[in-house]
């Protein structure tokens, strides 16, 4: 059975999940799409494959009584408001990261689900399907270093444009390690505090970068994060965890090693949708199996909370300088695992 897909937002990766679910997944087809550039939904109903109706509005994909799941992959303050149609409308629905801009809009939809009796939404953290965070995790799970005391964690960008500001650093790019880091060590937060060094002169006034974002988990690890979005060089995510007895770290992606010139170099990859692009398969592939298996299984609504509740700490903390509490309510037992 085919899964009849409508997309909402054909911008950078919603482009690029179209694609995947035309040239590369098996078990979706991508019947809809709506952007709110005319220009965008039409280019990517035009790509080699595609047959998809193109509507003007999001609410109108989700309503087409052709489409069977829903993903969202519009503008960021966009998602809650499609997810809860989507919940409303009684569809699955894969939604990019964040949720929702706040803890606050993330627990509605959280409530919403819960109120619809059953897990409809599975939102696009795409590292917990990485080879090397699986790899990084299995190591810290099987002990192999012992209990982890400390994590080293960058997130770099090459640059960003000038709509990119100091919180996006957090709701935008940051909100990838607040999920996996949690995925990661089995753990939650406790707080967080957030530091700014001199800023790049690559930057604009909106934004400070880079940024350290500094957390304590609640069984005691300290973690150490920081975002650089103008870091010029390449994309670069870096996981050092220090633990008892060894330290283990994120593999870098594999490239061709090469002597010449007099030096010896590994290429860096620049764009983000490259470096976890093997990710992005595995959790869309995910997403179609289990809304046909009838069991939604990936990184849950409560997750995007979860990671959305430390997201407005962070917030906070950009703004006061001093340590901030996450406090993280108990999960209710509807997204026990
Ligand atoms: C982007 O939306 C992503 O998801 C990337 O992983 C992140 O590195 C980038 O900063 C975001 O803008």
């Amino acid at each position: 059975m085919t899964l009849k897909l409508g997309v909402i937002g054909a911008g950078a990766i919603g482009k690029e999940h179209i694609r995947r679910c035309t040239q590369v997944l098996q078990g979706a087809t991508v019947v809809a799409v709506s952007d709110i550039n005319p220009d965008s939904a039409w280019a990517a109903a035009a790509l080699p494959g595609v047959c998809a109706e193109v509507y003007a509005d999001g609410h109108d994909v989700i309503r087409s009584t052709d489409v069977e799941a829903v993903l969202i992959a519009s503008w960021d303050p966009t998602h809650e408001e499609y997810t809860l149609a989507a919940i409303a409308a009684g569809k699955p629905v894969f939604c990019e990261k964040p949720l929702a801009m706040s803890a606050e809009g993330c627990r509605r939809i959280v409530d919403a689900e819960i109120e619809a009796g059953r897990r409809l939404v599975q939102v696009g953290f795409m590292r917990p399907y990485d080879e090397g965070y699986r790899a990084l995790k299995k190591a810290i799970d099987d002990g192999a270093i012992g209990a982890p005391l400390l994590l080293r964690c960058a997130h770099r960008n090459p640059k960003v444009d000038e709509s990119y500001t100091t919180d996006m650093a957090i709701t935008n790019t940051l909100i990838h390690e607040l999920d996996v880091l949690r995925w990661l060590l089995n753990d939650d937060y406790r707080s967080v505090q957030v530091r700014f060094p001199r800023s790049t002169s690559h930057t604009h006034g909106r934004l400070k970068d880079p940024q350290i974002v500094s957390f304590e988990t609640r069984k005691g690890t300290l973690i150490d994060v920081e975002i650089f979005v103008n870091c010029q060089y390449g994309y670069d995510i870096q996981c050092e965890v220090v633990g008892e007895t060894g330290v283990a770290r994120l593999p870098e992606p594999s490239a061709v090693q090469m002597r010449r010139d007099a030096s010896l170099s590994t290429a860096i990859l620049t764009d983000w949708k490259d470096r976890f692009i093997t990710a992005y398969d595995a959790e869309l592939q995910a997403f179609i199996n289990d809304v046909a298996a009838g069991r939604l299984r990936g990184p849950s609504a409560w997750d995007g909370y979860a990671a959305s509740v430390a997201a407005d700490a962070c917030l906070k903390a950009q703004k006061n300088g001093g340590s901030v509490a996450i406090a993280l309510p108990e999960r209710p037992s509807f997204y026990a695992c």
